[in-house]
């Protein structure tokens, strides 16, 4: 049996409070993480990964794209939820219920007994990619939480502040991790630093986070 293998079959560890209601679940979604690449695979058919444009015109280098009622965009327009992907002016395609569930269990766990996610973004990284720092705030209802599912190539995440110059922490995220972002942290500035190389006997060469919303 290989490491990652073996990993996959071990109790997932408690979970590492970041703050009152945001937290680290460390390996809590290691039943279907093995899985789901091929639980994507027709999303990523129906709604390919693309690069979007920032309202400021820059490229992003993270490759994107959505499942469930609503996506999150980028254009030169600004940031916004959708229904429809602009791309193939259709609807998103569905959210798996297999991890739609995965996301409440995760947000239960820290005390968000009533979550329901319309929105899930595909966040794509190949070696070299990186997420700047920023803040979700274009979610409807600022109170639900965001719950981020790592699947993949290991990444550091940097976690600010309330303030974009607010000292950041590092927290590796592996494969199979959830975190919850709830409560004050739910504004923090956080972003991805620069995904060193290597290949991941799921994904291979990248990393992929997916990130539930209630968006609209
Ligand atoms: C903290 N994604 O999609 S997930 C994003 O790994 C995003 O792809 C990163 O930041 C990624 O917006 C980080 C963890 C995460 C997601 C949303 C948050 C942390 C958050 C919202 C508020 C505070
Ligand atoms: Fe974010």
């Amino acid at each position: 049996m290989s490491l990652a293998e073996q990993l996959s079959l071990l109790p997932s560890a408690a979970p590492l409070a970041i703050a009152a209601r945001a937290a680290l679940l460390p390996r809590f979604a290691a039943s279907v993480a093995d899985a789901a690449p091929a639980l994507l695979a027709p999303i990523l058919e129906q709604a390919p990964l693309r690069h979007m444009v920032t309202p400021g015109g820059q490229r992003m280098s993270v490759a994107m794209t959505n499942c469930g009622n609503a996506g999150w965009v980028s254009d030169r327009r600004g940031y916004r939820y959708t229904r429809i992907d602009p791309a193939s002016d259709r609807p998103w395609p569905a959210m798996p219920p297999s991890l739609r569930g995965l996301a409440q269990t995760a947000a239960a766990a820290v005390g968000f007994d009533v979550f329901e996610p319309d929105a899930c973004l595909i966040n794509y990284y190949a070696p070299g990619t990186r997420l700047t720092l920023h803040q979700d705030r274009n979610e409807r209802d600022l109170a639900a939480p965001v719950v981020s599912v790592s699947l993949g190539l290991t990444a550091t995440f940097l976690f600010g502040g309330l303030n974009r110059r607010d000292p950041t922490q590092r927290i590796q995220l592996h494969h199979g991790d959830v975190v919850v972002w709830g409560g004050a942290q739910r504004l923090a500035f956080h972003g991805i630093a620069p995904l060193r190389d290597g290949a991941h006997p799921v994904t291979g060469r990248c990393r992929i986070n997916l990130t539930f919303r209630q968006a609209l």
